[in-house]
This record gives structure tokens, sequence and C-alpha cells, in this order.
């Protein structure tokens, strides 16, 4: 039988089948296992039990299709089923708790703390932490010093 697509109800048919294979692709997260940024993402996308599909991948040989959708060439990228494409790991945590947050993490308190978190992580802990690694670019503290500012942080 073949499917006449100017008559509307076929055309509507295409529609429909095309709406639910979105719906149930997976996304494609490419991520790097060691990478905090990916963690975060990954982080997210597991507390909103959302599958994806996963592309481990090294950052010395990025694979051309990821950075065909994002040329920047950091990880985590996730790309939704419908093509579009999120290159940031805090909207990548965002966008997947806005879909389902079966542990209520977005309520206010929760949001608020880790917001916080990822502020004091994203700023003064990744400061003092890149001059420990890099301890003789800045000679002017010693590393032991460094590392007490990074101990700081420390909570667990
Ligand atoms: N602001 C970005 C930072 C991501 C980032 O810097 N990821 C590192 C790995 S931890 C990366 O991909 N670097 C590129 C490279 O090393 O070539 C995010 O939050 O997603």
């Amino acid at each position: 039988m073949t499917l006449d697509v100017s008559d509307s109800k076929a055309a509507d048919l295409v529609l429909t089948v095309k709406k639910y294979m979105t719906a149930y692709s997976l996304s494609c997260l490419y991520s790097f296992r060691r990478c905090p940024y990916a963690m975060r993402a990954r982080l997210g996308l597991l507390f909103a039990e959302l599958p994806v599909e996963l592309r481990e991948i090294t950052l010395k040989n990025k694979p051309a299709k990821m950075l065909a959708i994002s040329p920047k060439g950091t990880v985590p990228v996730l790309q939704l089923a419908d093509g579009v494409v999120i290159e940031e790991s805090r909207e990548i945590m965002e966008w997947a708790l806005e879909q389902q947050d079966p542990q209520e993490l977005l309520n206010p308190k929760t949001l608020h703390q880790g917001n916080t978190l990822i502020e004091q992580n994203d700023q003064e802990f990744k400061h003092w932490l890149d001059r420990y690694k890099y301890a003789d670019r800045h000679l002017e503290m010693t590393k032991q010093n460094i590392g007490k500012k990074v101990k700081h942080f420390y909570r667990f």
C-alpha cells in the first residue's frame, strides 16, 4: 500500500509518528569519565532518571560528530532527540530536572543550597585548585599554603 502524503490524514499520521519517534528516541550525551563537569551532567540525568545514550570520548581525540554540533569542544554536550544541543553542564542538569524531578531537588531550599555550592565550586574552589595544580606558575604562594586554601572547601 502506498500512502499519499498530500492526503491530510496521511500527513497527520506522518507527523504523529515523527512526534512519537522523537519522544522515544534517546538523547545523546558526549562525556568524559573523569571530567567534573561531565559528572555534574551525568548526576543531573541520573537524579532525573532520564536514560541517555552515553558516548564516552577522549579529550585528545574528540569525535567529529561532537565538534559538528558543538565547535567549542568541551564536554559534556547533550543532543536531544529533536536535535537541540545543550553544551553547558549546569544547563544540562537544569534541563534534566525540569523534565522529571522525582526527588524534588528543584524545591526552593535544595535549589538554593545546590546553586550556592555550584557557585562556590566554579569560582573560589576552581581558582585555588588551578593554582594548586600549576603551583610552579604561581610562585607568590607556597604550594603548601595554596593546599590549605583548597582543603578549606572539603566538607565530607
Ligand atoms: N563550562 C563548561 C566547562 C566544561 C569543561 O571545561 N570541560 C573540560 C573537561 S573537564 C573540557 O572539555 N575541556 C576541553 C579540552 O580539554 O580539550 C561546562 O560546565 O560544561
